[in-house]
């Protein structure tokens, strides 16, 4: 079963690679970035001094976690707390530590593709808060909510944190906050992670931290065509390039080839030419205004319920229930 779900899955990222490369302008879909190399370099990003995104939501969740869970638990014995993409939930603790505190009676749901991130976290997670009700699934989120739904009637709450939304293309974003809501019921909330638009500075220096280390997560994706579809880049010939645009909000980043240059795919049987400085698009993290988060919920059929922010304003967790 695991070798047929690695084939497939090998050869969907091919066939992503192949559409990507013969594009014009070509692009990479960053969501190959996060293999087990890339898992590791992400959790060394999210601790880097420049990547303000988790500190601001660490001290959001520190700072109003008596309202958030007010907002959570409203009126309802018991909830389900449904986290996408948990990582190694890290901020979620903080509200999971209050929680229990407060010995309120809800279900811990983290939903991840990788097994391995989710048995490391449901391990720290036992033994660090052994009184938690923690039920993982590993699945995909739209597959494991409706199963979920065949047999749970909570109210649930699901968590899309970290600016998740923010690696969605252009209104992306809006089919997969739709398709979200149609698994979701009255009573349901959506809190979601938004960065917001701020000194273009701050956003360009987080994208590219002076350790490398964003630039290294970048390159991953290279070596792991390398590695997994036969491919023979030399991350020499191209460069990381990160990008923000203060009118849209989008950063982006590229990696440039330095030269004019060809490279194979052997899973692709296909060879791939580079123009000396053409770009290969590689990421989007997109950064909002509170006008633009009020239209995707607006054209999402949700409505806002409230906005909590740090300090500086730097980020918002949203809480979103049915329009
Ligand atoms: C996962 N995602 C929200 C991160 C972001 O900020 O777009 C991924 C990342 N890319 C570079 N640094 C962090």
């Amino acid at each position: 079963m695991q070798k047929v779900y690695k084939m497939e899955h090998t050869e969907r990222f091919a066939e992503d690679v192949r559409e990507g490369l013969s594009s014009e302008p070509k692009y990479l879909h960053s969501k190959y970035f996060y293999d087990e190399i890339g898992d590791d370099l992400f959790q060394q990003i999210m601790e880097l001094e420049e990547y303000y995104l988790t500190d601001c939501e660490a001290e959001i969740f520190e700072s109003q976690k008596n309202v958030i869970l007010q907002y959570f638990s409203n009126g309802v014995e018991v909830f389900d707390l449904i986290e996408f993409g948990a990582g190694d939930g890290l901020k979620t603790k903080i509200l999971l530590n209050h929680f229990v505190d407060n010995n309120i009676n809800f279900n811990y749901i983290p939903i991840d593709i990788s097994n391995s991130v989710l048995s490391s976290l449901t391990q720290d997670l036992n033994n660090n808060l052994p009184e938690l009700n923690i039920k993982p699934i590993c699945d995909d989120y739209f597959h494991a909510l409706e199963e979920l739904n065949k047999v749970d009637y909570n109210k649930k709450v699901i968590l899309f944190l970290g600016s998740n939304i923010g690696n969605f293309r252009g209104d992306d974003a809006i089919p997969f906050l739709k398709h979200l809501r149609a698994d979701m019921k009255e009573k349901d909330q959506l809190f979601i992670g938004f960065d917001l638009m701020k000194d273009p500075k701050v956003i360009l220096v987080a994208y590219n931290d002076k350790k490398g280390i964003t630039s290294e997560f970048n390159f991953n994706l290279l070596d792991r065509i390398n590695k997994d579809l036969g491919g023979n880049f030399n991350r020499k010939n191209f460069s990381h390039y990160p990008s923000y645009n203060p009118v849209t909000g989008e950063t982006k980043s590229y990696l440039i080839s330095l030269k004019n240059q060809t490279v194979r795919i052997e899973e692709l049987s296909q060879s791939f030419t580079f123009k000396k400085w053409e770009p290969v698009f590689t990421e989007i993290s997109q950064k909002y205004s509170l006008r633009d988060i009020k239209h995707f919920a607006k054209h999402s059929g949700f409505k806002v319920e409230k906005n909590f922010l740090d300090q500086k304003k730097y980020f918002v967790d949203s809480l979103w229930h049915l329009a």
